[in-house]
């Protein structure tokens, strides 16, 4: 049988659902899990394409829905380095996936090898993992199918973290290169990652237990994991691990993990921390982490993306100082619209970094830092990561110290350049920095919240009948469509204090995101609430 008329009988068993429209977003695809079998399956044939199109090489697909409810689920493909997808392959999917018919799919699938000039004979790998939803198994199997109908070569790496899996994909594609990047298993991901923490520790201990929440997700067997090869407890971090039941996953992201505490501001109700103990939260594909703490007077304070950016910006350009490679590395940071406005003004204004302002996804933040040596990315959600390019890399291995004080520095930062995940945001890796910046500054909670004062700030979800009206520019920071929306959000931000806010449409959810902040909590809650209502109304 031609591979087209398999691919036209795997096709048969997994229509797509009537009616609904597919769109690769933010993240991949993301829905219902009921309605995703079919977009599966052709992320299959996608995937197989784009590593044809490469001559081979491996391409990773991963079965999640990360921060949604447990119905959800979704799909996202990770390119050879382990990034995201590039943006033209992502339309290809979106045609794919709304293809009304397995003759009109296998048309496409033709009509984009030939555009591709895309040797169908060539060997062709893809693997793939999922997170711990109850859909995730039958949703693998719609993607092994695809997968088999192209012949492509396959290995299922079952469950994994999303950073997991961005990592496996760079580690096998980068393997007997200059730019080898570590053993392509799960095991070699925990032993790149302890015996990086463990230099860049330098014997440091860091004080008092942290509590990590893993939204009831992939992250809490996976860090269980991770514990066993870190140094004992006693000698450097304490990790006490809670919401970590994977065995009902009606309770994934449920009033817990990242996204509960960063939207609502607040810890997860389970939560049994004291004052001042340090917690953070994971979020369901452990690829965003936030830290947290109540101080005293039972205060809650958020330690978020913009937070953990500022720290590690300022942690690396006193490692570049110290080690006298100040010079000639260009550190800088990529934020998103949702950033705090007191956090731009700390990384510009004290640190004097350079700050650069991207649409929402990692895709774009990723990107922009690439424009600099070092490049620290988070959006404020806690979705992020700090990648060196070719150049740093080569000149923080090879420069020689001329006091032990250059010397410390540089083994501390040649640690971080192991210890930080290089492909994707990944909340076990950035965890890991935070413990090693506080236990070498000697800092809690309390000392990290006094780099600067948050201006309040609120994010509300407004759903409407069609989220795609809302269309932004300028960093999705001001509205293009509907008409008449943006003055009225001018009007509304024009009289309040320190003022900012913009919608968005998300490209996770059916929803359209409000942001605003102000100089007092009062004030930044009322101009949510009036933008939202101004979204709800042209909406
Ligand atoms: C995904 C993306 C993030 C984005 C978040 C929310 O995170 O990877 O870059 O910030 O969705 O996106 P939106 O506001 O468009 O819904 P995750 O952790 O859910 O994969």
């Amino acid at each position: 049988m031609s591979s087209f008329n398999k691919i036209l009988e795997a096709s048969a068993k997994h229509p797509p659902a009537e009616g609904v429209k597919y769109q690769y977003g933010t993240a991949g695809f993301r829905m219902k899990a009921d309605v995703l079998d079919s977009v599966v399956f052709r992320c299959g044939l996608v995937a197989s394409l784009r590593s044809r199109s490469l001559g081979g090489k491996t391409i990773g697909v991963m079965i999640t829905a990360s921060h949604n409810p447990p119905v959800d689920n979704g799909v996202k493909l990770v390119d050879p380095t382990g990034e995201m997808l590039i943006a033209s392959w992502e339309a290809y999917a979106t045609e794919m996936a709304n293809a009304k018919t397995d003759q009109e799919l296998v048309e496409l699938y033709k009509a984009l090898a030939a555009k591709n000039r895309i040797d169908l004979s060539t060997p062709t790998h893809v693997v793939f993992a999922r997170d711990t939803r109850a859909s995730g198994s039958r949703l693998a199997a719609c993607l092994n199918d695809a997968l088999v109908a192209c012949e492509a070569g396959i290995t299922d790496y079952k469950i994994l973290t999303t950073p997991q899996l961005h990592y496996i994909v760079r580690c096998i594609n980068t393997k007997g290169t200059d730019e080898e990047y570590g053993e392509p298993t799960e095991k070699g991901y925990y032993e790149k990652l302890s015996s990086a923490f463990k230099l860049a520790m330098k014997n440091k201990k860091s004080s008092g237990a942290l509590t990590v929440d893993c939204a009831n997700g992939v992250g809490g067997p996976k860090l269980l994991e991770l514990i066993k090869y870190l140094p004992p407890k006693d000698e450097s971090l304490d990790i006490k691990v809670v919401n970590d039941n994977v065995h009902n996953p009606d309770s994934l992201n449920v009033e817990c993990g990242a996204d509960f505490v960063k939207t609502s501001q607040r810890a997860p109700p389970s939560s049994k921390a004291g004052p001042i103990d340090r917690c953070c939260s994971l979020d369901g594909d452990a690829d965003r982490i936030v830290y947290y703490f109540t101080d005293k007077r039972g205060v809650f304070h958020l330690l978020d993306g913009d937070r953990i950016a500022a720290l590690a910006a300022a942690f690396l350009a006193d490692l570049s100082r110290q080690s006298g490679l100040a010079d000639i590395l260009k550190i800088g940071v990529v934020q998103t619209a949702y950033a705090n406005g007191a956090s731009t003004k700390y990384i510009e204004k004290d640190l004097r970094l350079a700050v650069r302002c991207t649409p929402t996804g990692v895709k774009y933040l990723h990107h922009e830092a690439t424009n600099f040596d070092i490049g620290v990315y988070f959006e404020a959600n806690g979705h992020g990561t700090v990648i060196f390019s070719d150049y740093a890399r080569k000149n923080i291995a090879s420069h020689e110290p001329k006091s032990p004080a250059q010397q410390d520095a540089l083994e501390i930062l040649q640690a971080l350049t192991q210890l930080i995940n290089q492909a994707v945001g990944d909340a076990l890796s950035d965890m890991l920095l935070v413990e090693v910046v506080l236990a070498h500054k000697g800092w809690g909670p309390e000392e990290w919240l006094g780099i600067y004062n948050d201006l309040p700030n609120r994010l509300v979800r407004v759903v409407v009948t069609d989220r795609n009206v809302f269309v932004a520019e300028d960093a999705e920071r001001r509205l293009v469509t509907p008409k008449g929306a943006q003055p009225a959000i001018d009007e509304a931000v024009k009289k309040v204090r320190q003022g900012r806010s913009f919608a968005r449409a998300s490209g996770t959810e059916d929803a359209v995101r409000v942001y605003a902040e102000a100089e007092t909590r009062a004030e930044a809650d009322d101009l949510a609430n009036k933008v939202a209502a101004i979204v709800k109304q042209y909406g």
